[in-house]
């Protein structure tokens, strides 16, 4: 189920064309933590919950496992920040190629709206990480390449990737 891709090391700087914003912050004690809450205020995230992505404790768990890991898209920011376990995002560059990016306890990630990606765990088959949102919660993939007609995917395009 779970497969390995060609493990690239890769700048930050080329993480940010591409849109995708990554901050190293304290995951302990995080609710009283300055530079975390900053990140939610400036960027207007006012909702937050929690996901535990482990076998025994997540409903549907091979359900979701296979889903996270479907290339697709949203209509807004995906927004994760670890405070336990770990596992791989992978997005496209610009010339369609992996990009694949190990969060950790303490990583906090924003793939923005339209940005081919997916999800999987690693070995350890766990993690733990905070959602956020603007506004009310909307989790809905739509999958490559039927969300390609998708506005959010054109704008990404015309923003990040089209010179
Ligand atoms: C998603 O939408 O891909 C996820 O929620 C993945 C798990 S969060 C680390
Ligand atoms: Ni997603």
């Amino acid at each position: 189920m779970r497969r390995l891709s060609p493990n690239v090391s890769c700048p930050l700087q080329k993480l940010r064309d591409i849109g995708v914003i990554f901050w190293k912050l304290n995951a302990d004690n995080y609710e009283h933590d300055d530079q975390y809450q900053t990140i939610r205020r400036v960027r207007g995230y006012s909702y937050e919950d929690l996901v535990d992505i482990h076998a025994d404790r997540l409903p549907g768990y091979e359900e979701k496992i296979k889903s996270f890991y479907l290339e697709h898209i949203h209509d807004d920011e995906e927004i994760r920040f670890v405070v336990d376990g770990s596992g791989y995002f992978d997005v496209r560059d610009a010339d369609d190629r992996w990009i694949r990016i190990k969060c950790l306890k303490g990583d906090m990630i924003v793939l923005p709206a339209g940005i081919y990606h997916r999800f999987t765990l690693d070995t350890k088959n766990y993690i733990k990480a905070l959602r956020l949102f603007t506004g009310e919660p909307v989790w809905v993939p739509y999958n490559r390449p039927e969300c390609d007609s998708r506005p959010a995917r054109a704008e990404y395009v015309g923003k990040f990737i089209a010179a």
